[in-house]
């Protein structure tokens, strides 16, 4: 898809806040700094719309960005990063399931993990969380452009087999920096649609 208007149209962290046009919605997932809100801006050509930095913990709150009047991505505050009170984590916890188990509007979930490292843990909670409500994934293994070329089919097969991925949901080698994968990515988004 060719991206020419892009409007963030809100923030939020209840339902009642959430957007009424009923476009299909393709929510980010991924822990903390690994590049969910670069994933949105490469994907949409826009330098800066979502809102990116080396510090962890930047997104707070759902942020649903309004693509060509056809679909929504939705940035999510990411998980894993340890400078957080218990009592955020369990308002963060609330609010991504309330969201991804009962949006009728969610496609899909684009969950981000770093192709340079196997998944963590929280990835791995991350993951069985989508597929046990049977919500889809596209896995985008990010930062392809920090590691050789050559390495990128071994650390495909760990995100996999560490995942446990079902045969459905792909998994694509990305890169913001560099722009690989974008057409494959959107192919993925646009069957979904
Ligand atoms: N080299 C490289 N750096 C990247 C890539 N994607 C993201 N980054 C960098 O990683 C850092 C974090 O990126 P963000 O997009 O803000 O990460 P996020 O997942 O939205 O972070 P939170 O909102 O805090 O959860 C930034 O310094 C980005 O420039 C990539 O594909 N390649
Ligand atoms: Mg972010």
């Amino acid at each position: 898809m060719k991206v020419h208007q892009v409007e963030m149209i809100m923030s939020a962290v209840k339902p009642e806040q959430y957007p009424i046009e009923g476009y299909p919605e393709f929510a980010l997932a991924g822990r903390s700094n690994v590049g969910k809100s670069s994933f949105i801006n490469k994907m949409i050509g826009r330098k800066s719309l979502a809102r990116t930095s080396s510090k962890p913990g930047k997104t707070q709150t759902l942020n649903f960005y309004k693509i060509e009047e056809q679909l929504f991505f939705v940035d999510v505050p990411g998980y894993g990063y340890a400078k957080v009170s218990k009592t955020e984590r369990e308002a963060w916890g609330k609010m991504i399931e309330q969201y991804m188990t009962g949006r009728q509007e969610l496609r899909a979930v684009i969950q981000i993990v770093d192709l340079r490292h196997p998944p963590t843990a929280d990835d791995c909670l991350m993951y069985d969380f989508l597929a046990h409500y049977d919500i889809p994934a596209i896995v985008i293994a990010t930062k392809a452009d920090k590691i050789p070329r050559g390495k990128w089919e071994k650390h495909k097969k760990v995100i996999k087999d560490q995942l446990q991925m079902r045969k459905t949901d792909p998994l694509i080698v990305f890169s913001s920096e560099k722009g690989i994968g974008m057409e494959q990515a959107w192919r993925e988004i646009e069957d979904r649609m």
